[in-house]
């Protein structure tokens, strides 16, 4: 490839999700201007463009769901349901003056580090074809929770009726009066269960692992609370810091000492006690592990769901799925005309790594597969100089909002470009010994958590049972070590040129 075939810019962002969408925008603030937004999907978003399925909304408070820099007055709910979201996201994206550099419907399929030029050239492919970008730094926020994953069910794929994944939820299928299955009982299933039991003639949900659901405590924003976040100097900031700061307690719980999560464990049974009047239904939902273990859910709609006539919770296993219906280990067969699969997303195989080949030849994911998925703060690897992660490993939370995390991160990787434009830095690396003190700590840190101690499998852990997904702590201590890029933990090596 000549010089000429490629497309030089600054940055290059991978993703137009809360993240990307984030780094833009403060790339912007910061006067680097330089920049390109790569998204394979059609519009801004993300997980929130992504997820339509009929009562997707979100389960951390809307307070707590919103840029810093963008708060909305507006939210209807105290938990915003989905459309809400994505047009709170689209109309940040159009007021921010960043959209011109969005590539959208375009997938970026390699990314390889240039060691000659110091720089990373990266493959796209969408409907313009393909592209070569020959970048100074990448900034990777594919998020953790895009790549639907698709249950390993034998027959699965001779299914003769509709088949979808909830992330990717086929509106052209009308369930009304159909015979529904739903495989899994996560965040997304329990939000689906309660809206397809009002259409569905029947339904049936395939548990493997009971969830601990508390109540929702959801109310409509009022004409004078709307009225005071939008008028009132400090309101909505107050509301937020309450929101904040009730949800960080829970850390105490997760992280410090899981026996605190009792009393949540308590409320969680009183909502299967008040949803749910059949003890042998009772018996099949309530959990066998620790709160926290796995995500807690959220719902007051769900078990009472679960109880309907016309719903039926299995538990015993999936054998096998036939043309036309689901055979349970038993050896019961119920036929079904459509089936959603709820199963969840690729979260410790993060399918990026596999496209990124850093300066010795490898790529991530061959890194990850002998360190482990790591990075140094969540955001750097050794071997992928000038790469940066928003939402990259070990920074995900199981109780509070990725908005902050997002910012946190975002806020470290500005300081990083502002540190090497003042000193003419052409790379930035994290030394190893950085990545695996910064590894090591948040490890030791992990032995102790409701997510290693609380007797669960999920997809918070890796393969080897290593948690590679979760920030094992509270989230302000996240912002304070992310509040200054830590130059003397990276290797640096100078531009032959000034690069400002
Ligand atoms: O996916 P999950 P999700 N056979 O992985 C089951 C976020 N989110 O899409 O528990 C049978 O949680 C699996 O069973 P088990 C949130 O962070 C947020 O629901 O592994 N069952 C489980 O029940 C969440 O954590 C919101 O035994 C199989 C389910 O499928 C994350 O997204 C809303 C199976 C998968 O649950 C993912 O949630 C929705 C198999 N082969 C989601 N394989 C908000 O409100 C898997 N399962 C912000």
């Amino acid at each position: 490839m000549t010089t000429a075939d490629l497309t030089h810019v600054d940055h290059l962002i991978v993703g137009a999700g809360f993240g990307g969408l984030c780094a833009a925008i403060k790339l912007e603030e910061d006067g680097e201007r330089d920049f390109v937004v790569i998204e394979k999907g059609s519009g801004v978003g993300g997980t929130w463009r992504d997820n339509t399925y009929p009562g997707a909304a979100c389960d951390v408070p809307s307070q707590l769901y919103s840029y810093s820099f963008a708060l909305n007055p507006d939210w209807s709910m105290s938990f915003s349901p989905q459309p809400e979201i994505e047009a709170y996201i689209k109309k940040v994206a159009e007021s921010s003056g960043t959209l011109d550099r969005f590539v959208f419907d375009t997938a970026v399929t390699a990314a390889t580090w240039d060691e000659t030029q110091q720089r990373w050239l990266v493959e796209t492919e969408g409907t313009n074809g393909k592209r070569t970008y020959a970048a100074t730094t990448v900034i990777a926020g594919p998020g953790a929770l895009s790549e639907p994953k698709l249950p390993d069910i034998a027959g699965i794929d001779t299914f003769r009726g509709e088949i979808f994944h909830s992330a990717q939820w086929n509106h052209d299928v009308d369930l009304t009066g159909k015979r529904v299955a739903v495989i899994g009982t996560g965040a997304s299933a329990i939000q689906i269960v309660p809206e397809i039991q009002k259409k569905a003639a029947r339904l049936d949900v395939y548990q493997r692992t009971a969830p601990w659901v508390l109540p929702r405590n959801e109310h409509r924003y009022s004409k004078l609370e709307k009225a005071a976040f939008r008028h009132v100097p400090g309101a909505q900031r107050l509301a937020r810091a309450a929101v904040y700061w009730g949800l960080e307690v829970r850390v105490l719980g997760l992280a410090v000492e899981p026996r605190l999560t009792k009393a949540h464990e308590l409320m969680a049974r009183n909502n299967i006690r008040r949803g749910i009047k059949d003890p042998e239904l009772r018996r099949k939902v309530t959990p066998d592990y620790t709160l926290g273990c796995k995500r807690t859910l959220i719902s007051n709609a769900y078990y009472p769901a679960l109880a309907a006539d016309n719903v039926d919770l299995i538990t015993d296993g999936i054998d096998r799925v036939s043309e036309n219906a689901i055979v349970a280990k038993d050896g019961t067969s119920r036929e079904i005309d459509v089936l959603v699969v709820a199963t969840g997303f690729y979260t410790t195989d993060l399918p990026i790594a596999h496209a990124i080949t850093g300066s010795k030849g490898r790529t991530m994911a061959e890194r990850f597969a002998e360190t482990g998925m790591s990075a140094y703060k969540g955001t750097t690897v050794p071997e992928f100089p000038n790469l940066f992660f928003v939402v990259g490993p070990n920074t995900g939370l199981g109780h509070s909002s990725m908005v902050y995390m997002i910012e946190s991160q975002v806020a470290y990787i500005r300081d990083a470009i502002r540190t090497m434009r003042t000193n003419a830095y052409a790379t930035v690396e994290p030394t190893e010994d950085a990545t695996s003190a910064w590894n090591d700590d948040l490890q030791r840190k992990m032995d102790k958590t409701v997510w290693s101690e609380g007797g669960c499998a999920s997809w918070y852990l890796d393969e080897h049972g290593r948690n590679t997904t979760l920030w094992p702590s509270f989230t302000f201590l996240f912002r304070h070590l992310t509040s200054k890029f830590d130059v003397d933990k990276y290797v640096v090596t100078a531009a032959t040129t000034p690069t400002s």
